[in-house]
């Protein structure tokens, strides 16, 4: 397809030759362009056009916070849990995290998770907005005790507790 300029051109050109005034040619070009228009929106909100592609999470594993640089060192003698998530929930894991661990969250899912943490007292954490394969991570802090809960700002039906002793 000539680009829309061109067309117009073409327009204009054809026009003139025939001696129509200006105003008509504004028209002409005015109406080829909502022409135009209409095809184009009529594909755009399509919906078959607009299904979503299949998408394979585990091709796109990015490098953690931890093998980036970003975080922090592990603490000495602290332990690195895995967690991962899918598609609306945290998998079950088998870990008991202590004070200073930190735990990396994979996402295995298709879709993009916003994952946080309420600590008993209240406090919530943000961790990275996570996209497929993205891994987020989350330290135990020093003084953690009590009940921790992991939540998706994006999916409420996402919900884990953990609990911190020592
Ligand atoms: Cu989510």
């Amino acid at each position: 397809m000539k680009p829309i300029s061109v067309l117009l051109a073409l327009v204009a050109t054809h026009v003139q030759k025939c001696s129509v005034t200006a105003v008509s040619v504004l028209r002409l070009q005015a109406y080829v362009l909502s022409l135009i228009a209409v095809s184009v929106c009529s594909t755009a909100y399509s919906a078959t056009e607009h299904e979503a592609a299949p998408h394979d999470a585990a091709s796109k594993v990015y490098p953690s916070r931890a093998e980036q640089g970003v975080a922090k060192p592990l603490a000495e003698g602290a332990k690195l849990h895995k967690m991962t998530l899918s598609h609306h929930e945290l998998e079950a894991w088998s870990f008991v995290p202590k004070r200073k661990d930190r735990i990396e969250i994979e996402n295995l899912s298709d879709i993009t998770h916003a994952l946080y943490v309420t600590y008993p007292d209240g406090t919530v954490v943000n961790l990275e907005i996570q996209i497929p394969g993205d891994t987020v991570s989350w330290t135990v802090p020093d003084d953690a005790e009590g009940e921790y809960v992991f939540r998706c700002w994006i999916h409420p039906v996402i919900r884990a507790k953990m609990m911190i002793q020592d």
